[in-house]
């Protein structure tokens, strides 16, 4: 089942930033690090028509380094775009964020032409406590959970420089299958839109070959060749003792405890896609949508076919 999420809020949140955007001059699009690709709202480029944007790949300090300078160098090597890493553990990432914003808009940051920036970006991703790093206070609530802002909030991080925080926003469909489940593992879905033990499985199965030796090192596992994902996550759960009546395996407590090992990184640091990975999943994910699209019209059109068929009743007299 593929997971969507885009509960009422998101949609206040889309019709703000259109409102919004009129008077803003760059737009900083928090990504996360552990899944640029997957993190990056499709409906934003449609929103902000043409603004000068700034993508970020936050929280850098949970995900794999040598993977995040992957994703910044494809970035930036497309002209209309810029790309910073950062995380929440950096004490000053205001420099590095102003001087983007100024070389992205040079005419704006003064008293009378003051620098507007938006945030945006996916649930949980990080832009509340950007903005509390950036401004050096408890300007905007966070917390560890998605869906934590719930309207827009103005700051003031200097004299001619101004923030807005906005609500995390999904978009109505998500069409990549892989990019649902990435989006779950990161905390990014609401706990109820999503089955723990289904997530758990996918993220196994792409950590057994691109991370092994993490999986090994964490929980003790011999990673014996063509092990499956649904091995693994009993034999995590034997280890963990997460077992019910009769040695069955509590395959939910299992599921749970990957999951958190993996947003927190005790698993280790984890990117759970490349560039040119995410490119072949959004391929494959557009073809499918196209052909799901052309399955819809053919029964919308012989609906109506039928439907004309239908000798209507003769009016009574
Ligand atoms: N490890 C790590 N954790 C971070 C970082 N930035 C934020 N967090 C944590 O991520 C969680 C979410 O942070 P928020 O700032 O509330 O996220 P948000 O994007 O404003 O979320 P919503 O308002 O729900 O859309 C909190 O528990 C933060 O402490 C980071 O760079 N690294
Ligand atoms: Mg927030």
């Amino acid at each position: 089942m593929a997971i969507q999420w885009f509960p009422g809020h998101m949609h206040l949140t889309k019709k703000a930033i259109q409102e919004r955007i009129k008077e803003i001059d760059v737009v900083i699009e928090l990504l996360d690090a552990r899944l640029p690709g997957s993190s990056a709202n499709p409906m934003l480029a449609g929103l902000t028509g043409g603004k000068p944007a700034l993508k970020v790949l936050n929280k850098q300090d949970l995900a794999d380094p040598a993977r995040t300078a992957l994703w910044l160098e494809h970035y930036n090597s497309q002209s209309s775009t810029r790309a910073i890493g950062l995380d929440a553990s950096m004490k000053t990432p205001a420099k590095a964020l102003i001087d983007a914003c100024h070389a992205l808009a040079p005419t704006r940051g003064s008293m009378v032409k003051p620098m507007r920036v938006l945030i945006c970006g996916i649930p949980n991703v990080g832009k509340s406590t950007l903005i509390n790093t950036l401004t050096g206070k408890r300007a905007t609530k966070t917390g560890d959970e998605a869906g934590v802002t719930k309207v827009e909030q103005r700051l003031v991080l200097a004299d001619g420089f101004y923030l807005w925080d906005t609500p995390g926003m999904l978009w109505p469909r998500i069409i990549v299958a892989k990019s649902g489940y990435n989006l779950a593992a990161s905390g990014a879905i609401g706990r109820n839109a999503f089955e723990e033990e289904e997530v758990a499985l996918e993220l196994l199965d792409y950590l057994i070959p691109n991370y092994p030796e993490m999986l090994a090192a964490r929980y003790k596992v011999e990673l014996t060749p063509g092990i499956t994902d649904e091995q693994l996550l009993e034999e995590i759960g034997r280890k963990r003792g997460a077992v019910l009546t009769k040695g069955r395996v509590n395959l939910q407590k299992a599921a749970e405890i990957v999951i958190y090992e993996f947003r927190a990184a005790t698993l280790g640091r984890i990117t759970l896609e490349t560039p040119e990975e995410f490119a072949q999943w959004l391929a494959a994910g557009r073809l499918m949508d196209a052909e799901r699209q052309v399955k819809k019209d053919k029964i919308e059109t012989s609906r109506l076919i039928k439907f004309k068929k239908i000798p209507r009743p003769a009016k009574p007299e």
